[in-house]
């Protein structure tokens, strides 16, 4: 009862108290004069002693009965408070006192440095009363109430000080004198130690005060609080936080446990050791590894540890006489890690047959494509290879903890000998039909010496069964029938040839089921499509065939005006079939041996099959057919191509084989080329090559055209699925039936003037007035770099073609493709000016490429950046500048992924800039699930980067 303030405020002296035992007492407080004011003990109901100091002289006037303290030390307190416990006697209670009776005494201080007896010099503190005298009790007696009453002294500035108590006439029993100064007490907050502190005398302002970390803590932001007058704390700032290897419990920075880490000072807990780690003291900051186990430089903490990983697996080689390919499978043991990549190593051994041999690095001049060192896929092209030598390849699989580990590295190897190298098997291998029980397959020999295969070797196994047994057979001629296998059944196929020198590597592996195929492709092939020669139709053979137009020889030239470079339109032939005695030779039908149907043209099926040439050789050919019942007028459509492609010879334009006029069906016979069109070819190859290898296609392509437009030809309908590609991935322009223009082409669409166009590949000025030119045809080719580079992605997607035509006016241009570089999404603008002065020629495109090719070859590493360091033949001002979009709204809306527009505002992607840093992860992220989609949204966030940069540097050289 007797605290006014927080029990921890500190008690200057307890001037007088009446539990103070004897000892102490009457030391305090000295009477003046003596008399008057008596030092008198009673006992209280528990028969303890209370010691009180009395004065009552109520019956005589003028009084002045002083009492004084002794001399108490200031310490630290600035503001002094006094507790006074007293009864006072109401006046009224006593009989005849009145005149002389007071109910109030005076409270004073004074201020010395040290003790000394002078009385005077007292400053008044306060006059006291009584609040209340008596008390009645339910007996109706009155009984004496204690007052307690807390004055404020100061502010005191000397080592001390002395208290007096006047009476003037009062009947007074001071019960106990507290004498205290109040302080913020000295306390723990945010894990930082504050001490006592005494607050300021000036009750409006606080004193701040700066924390100290506790044990094992660090300071975040500086830990303050700041002491108010009645010494609370208030206003907490800053903290301190737990340091590495500790963590908070209960107000303290306690040391993890052994197993447990943490490898940063902050609010968190100690985490449970990472996979294949271990700590085994307290307070650890981080976990070491497990023996065999490593952390790579750049790995964080919180990482399990991981190993090398083990060797690559399958490692086999395919040898051409150019190019030697290596390609193997992943590991088994990837050592935990995502960061695998490849080193292909080579030894390059000589010795005498049976003798030592004798082995060394190979030659610097050994050429790895993509690289050696750092392969990402799993293959690679080895290129200059010397004859005759054996290579051993040595392929290691590296991840980023294996220069840590010690002992030698998990390799794959396999020697190669150069003889053998023999013809390319890669990608020709078909499968021609299936039955329940059989598979059909047919392959082309590489173009070298095909008359050196003495056989084929076909190895097969059920993928199934993960090449625990396998069969094999042979066959002299490139096809065979594979006979004795299970219905519905995966198998994988790899072929070798055997010439005079052995045999050659084996082929990739290719993967056919039985039974999914109809089994009546023999039928297709007869009833579709003449079949003359070869030996599986021959028993179908149908034809009326007449002998060969005896006026032109077989292999007479396809030009039919070497050194005239110019085209002409079979058109301006009164009589068109002139212009296809003119400009075409005639095939006599019995050397023409039809396989397969393997597309639909718009004047009939389109086959493939071979034609024998002179030496009896046969040269797989594509027969394009009309179909019976044909109006002459169609007839001369369809022959017109004829007539039009017979005039070029270029080995980026298909080749015309001839013509079959003078029998039934009338056929044109082209080139085959075995990966079929361009546009279906990507598709079905999404993501599957190098920028190296399409912009090769886009090179021929380019080279194709500028062949044309040197002739004076436009193409008029320029797109990839007018290209065809070959097996060893040439692209070959075709298409050239144009004479109403692109009447056959599904793209086509009516415009307003009433032609049939293409839109989405034409040039704004063809689409408008009809104005088709080599320029149109360098707007087109920029579309068919687009599709090429994005996979036969559609132009302008899903947008209608009125859509096409007014963001094309209004200046939007199709964004770069994923993983497209920039410079070749440059190029395609360069091709979609307005302007058609300004569009490349397609020589300039060429060199462009070229450029960039060499470039990278030179420096296999850096495939993308070569582009940006080349320039347009045209200086950067001309460049054209296109609108950025707005809001990401509008963004979104242009490339048709308005539904997303709330993923990216959700995830706070609000503005352009902030869109054009997001990564493919991001959008994935943010919840674009769908890979076209993904796709669309990269490639147009890979623009707006391109186009905010050139924005910053006002130029092309971004
Ligand atoms: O994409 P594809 O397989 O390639 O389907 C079409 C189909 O015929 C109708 O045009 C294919 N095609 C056309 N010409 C040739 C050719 N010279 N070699 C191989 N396939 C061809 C085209």
């Amino acid at each position: 009862a007797m605290s006014l303030t927080s029990t921890l405020s500190p008690v200057l002296s307890v001037v007088f108290s009446p539990r103070v035992s004897s000892a102490e007492e009457g030391t305090h407080l000295i009477t003046a004069p003596t008399h008057h004011w008596d030092a008198i003990t009673e006992m209280d109901e528990q028969n303890r002693p209370i010691h009180t100091f009395q004065v009552c002289n109520v019956m005589e006037p003028n009084q002045n009965n002083w009492l004084r303290s002794n001399w108490i030390q200031r310490q630290a307190a600035q503001k002094v408070f006094v507790e006074l416990r007293f009864t006072l006697r109401d006046c009224n209670s006593i009989p005849w006192v009145s005149g002389t009776c007071k109910e109030t005494f005076n409270l004073f201080y004074l201020e010395t440095d040290q003790p000394h007896s002078a009385t005077t010099r007292f400053l008044p503190v306060d006059t006291i009363a009584a609040d209340e005298s008596f008390t009645q009790t339910d007996l109706g007696d009155r009984v004496l109430r204690l007052n307690t009453e807390v004055r404020e002294v100061g502010p005191v500035t000397r080592k001390g000080f002395y208290l007096a108590f006047q009476d003037v006439g009062a009947c007074i029993a001071l019960v106990s004198v507290k004498v205290f100064y109040k302080r913020c007490p000295s306390t723990l907050r945010n894990l930082a130690a504050f001490p006592d502190t005494v607050p300021r005398v000036d009750s409006s302002s606080l004193v701040e005060v700066r924390g100290a970390c506790v044990e094992n803590a660090e300071e975040r932001d500086t830990p303050k609080l700041y002491c108010g007058a009645d010494g609370d704390w208030l206003v907490p700032l800053g903290l301190c936080v737990c340091s590495l290897g500790h963590e908070e419990t209960d107000g303290v920075c306690q040391a993890c446990r052994p197993g447990f880490y943490k490898a940063f000072a902050g609010n968190t807990k100690c985490s449970k050791c990472p996979p294949h780690s271990s700590s085994h003291d307290q307070a650890g900051t981080i976990c070491h590894c497990d023996k065999g186990f490593y952390r790579a430089a750049k790995d964080p903490s919180s990482m399990a540890c991981t190993r090398s990983p083990s060797a690559p697996r399958n490692l086999i080689s395919l040898i051409n006489e150019t190019a030697l390919f290596l390609t193997w499978s992943a590991p088994s043991d990837s050592g935990g890690r995502k960061d695998l990549t490849y080193n292909v190593l080579c030894h390059r051994c000589s010795g005498a047959p049976g003798g030592e041999e004798d082995c060394e690095p190979c030659d610097a001049d050994l050429r790895f494509v993509p690289r050696p060192l750092g392969i990402t896929g799993t293959s690679v092209a080895v290129l200059d290879f010397a004859k005759h030598v054996n290579y051993t390849f040595y392929v290691e699989a590296v991840n980023g903890v294996s220069s840590l580990g010690q002992g030698s590295r998990p390799l794959a190897n396999i020697t190669v000998t150069t003889d053998q190298a023999g013809p390319s098997l890669v990608g020709v291998v078909r499968k021609d039909w299936a039955s329940d029980n059989s598979i059909a397959l047919s392959w082309l020999e590489g173009e070298q010496q095909p008359n050196a295969i003495l056989d084929y070797e076909i190895k097969y196994y059920e993928k199934e069964q993960e090449q625990l047994s396998y069969s094999s057979t042979r066959t002299k001629t490139p096809r065979a029938v594979v006979t004795g296998l299970k219905p519905s059944t995966v198998y994988v196929f790899r072929l070798r040839s055997r010439t005079a020198t052995g045999f050659t590597a084996y082929s990739n592996t290719f993967e056919f089921s039985t039974g999914d195929e109809s089994k009546d492709v023999l039928c297709v092939c007869v009833s579709a499509c003449v079949c003359a020669c070869c030996n599986r139709c021959q028993g179908y053979i149908k034809a009326k065939i007449k002998s060969e137009d005896k006026r032109r020889g077989p292999f007479q030239n396809v030009v039919p005006f070497p050194g005239i470079k110019t085209y002409v339109d079979p058109d301006t032939y009164e009589d068109p079939t002139q212009a296809v005695h003119e400009f075409t030779k005639q095939i006599d039908p019995s050397r023409i041996c039809i396989e397969r149907v393997i597309g639909a043209g718009e004047f009939g099926e389109v086959c493939s099959g071979r034609l024998r040439t002179a030496g009896q050789t046969e040269t797989p050919v594509a027969i394009k057919t009309l179909k019976g019942g044909y109006m002459e007028r169609q007839r001369r459509d369809f022959l017109r191509e004829a007539s039009i492609m017979g005039q070029f010879d270029n080995p980026n334009v298909i080749r015309l084989e001839g013509v079959v006029t003078k029998s039934r069906p009338v056929m044109i016979v082209v080139e085959y080329m075995e990966n079929g069109s361009l546009d279906s070819f990507l598709r079905k190859h999404d993501g599957q090559f190098t920028v190296i290898q399409l912009v090769g296609m886009l090179r021929g392509i380019a080279s194709g055209m500028t062949y044309l437009s040197d002739m004076g030809y436009v193409h008029r309908d320029l797109a990839a699925r007018n290209i065809l590609v070959n097996e060893a991935l040439v692209c070959k322009v075709s298409d050239f039936g144009l004479s109403r223009v692109l009447e056959d082409d599904p793209e086509a669409a009516y415009t307003t003037t009433g032609g049939k166009i293409p839109i989405r590949w034409t040039a704004p000025e063809a689409i408008a007035y009809r104005k088709f030119s080599s320029a149109s045809d360098a707007w087109s080719y920029g579309i068919v770099m687009w599709e090429v580079m994005s996979y036969g992605e559609r132009p302008y997607w899903e947008m209608s073609n009125q859509d096409v035509i007014l963001s094309i006016e209004e200046g939007y241009r199709l964004p770069a493709p994923m993983g497209c570089p920039v410079a070749l999404h440059q190029l395609m603008l360069h091709c979609w000016q307005k302007e058609r002065g300004q569009r490349p020629y397609f020589s300039d495109v060429v060199s462009f490429l070229d450029n960039g090719i060499r470039f990278s070859l030179r420096s296999p590493v850096v495939i993308i950046c070569p582009f940006s360091k080349l320039s347009f033949p045209e200086s950067p001002e001309v460049m054209p500048h296109y609108p950025l979009f707005i809001s990401i709204g509008d963004w979104l809306d242009s490339i048709k992924m308005s539904q997303y527009k709330s993923n990216f505002l959700a995830a706070g992607f609000t503005t352009l800039d902030s869109v054009s840093a997001m990564t493919l992860e991001d959008v994935r992220r943010i919840g674009v699930s769908l890979i076209g989609h993904q796709r669309r949204i990269v490639s147009s966030i890979q623009t707006l980067r391109l186009q905010l940069l050139s924005d910053q540097h006002n130029g092309f050289h971004v």
